[in-house]
């Protein structure tokens, strides 16, 4: 069993991303483009058959394709973004995952950013911030019932999405940021927090038995090693100002 991983380009409109949590710093795009080729590069290295969409550069944040869709082994979620500036994202991914999935979609006044969901076997656990509303949650619920996963909803806090504040690293395994996140619902598992002075340090992708990670949190990444976790080191420096790193630059299929 393989994993597809459909990206798409860095915009050259870049700069213009929206920020939520992060102050705004220049960004170099031609940079950010080139630490995507690596991202990319680093997912094929782990395994993954990669899907490029073309780039939409009059789409600042459309790099980002995580936050447009939720795919699941039985069917994929279009979802209707949080941001109004980046729900014209969401049709060229509709296109490219019908090829893969049934498609369903949250529609209005729903709203649900794919950052928000992360998905451990057949509990689904949504981030329910200023991207993710209670509607958009509650139409999740409803297409995911008859399928047997259980969604819960969780309130994050000072941080973007769920996935800026918990991410999966192993079968039984999460990296936490507990500033951001309670994790007793993941108490289950074994939780792994992230270095005290490395705070945007819980988002890894997990893929092909290890994971996908920021070069740039190296106290994580030894909790993480002492924890049998394997990593791929990225350096996404230009997309964390952007407000992104590095699950949010994929949307990952398993096939
Ligand atoms: C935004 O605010 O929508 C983008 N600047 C960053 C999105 C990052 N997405 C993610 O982590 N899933």
């Amino acid at each position: 069993m393989g994993n597809v991983a459909i990206v798409r380009p860095v915009s050259a409109a870049l700069a213009r991303c929206e920020l939520s949590f992060v102050a705004r710093t220049p960004i170099d795009v031609a940079r950010a483009a080139r630490q995507h080729e690596a991202y990319v590069q680093a997912l094929r290295m782990r395994g993954c058959e990669v899907v490029e969409l073309a780039a939409l550069e009059d789409y600042p944040d459309s790099v980002f394709v995580e936050d447009t869709a939720l795919v699941f082994d039985e069917l994929a979620v279009l979802t209707r973004p949080g941001a109004a500036s980046r729900r014209g994202e969401v049709d060229s991914v509709a296109q490219a995952l019908a090829r893969f999935r049934p498609l369903a979609r949250i529609e209005a006044d729903g709203t649900l950013d794919g950052g928000d969901v992360l998905r451990i076997d057949r509990d689904v656990y949504v981030g329910r911030s200023a991207r993710s509303n209670d509607e958009g949650i509650a139409q999740l619920r409803a297409l995911l019932a008859t399928h047997g996963y259980r969604v819960h909803a969780l309130d994050t806090h000072e941080c973007l999405h769920l996935k800026s504040a918990v991410t999966q690293v192993a079968p039984d395994a999460v990296l936490v940021q507990p500033r951001w996140l309670d994790p007793a619902p993941f108490a289950a598992l074994r939780v792994i927090e992230v270095d005290p002075g490395e705070e945007h340090a819980a988002n890894a992708m997990r893929v092909g038995g290890g994971i996908v990670y920021p070069d740039c949190f190296p106290r994580t990444l030894a909790r993480l090693e002492a924890a049998g976790v394997q990593a791929t080191l990225v350096d996404v420096s230009e997309l964390q100002k952007a407000e992104g790193a590095v699950t949010c630059c994929s949307l990952l299929l398993a096939n």
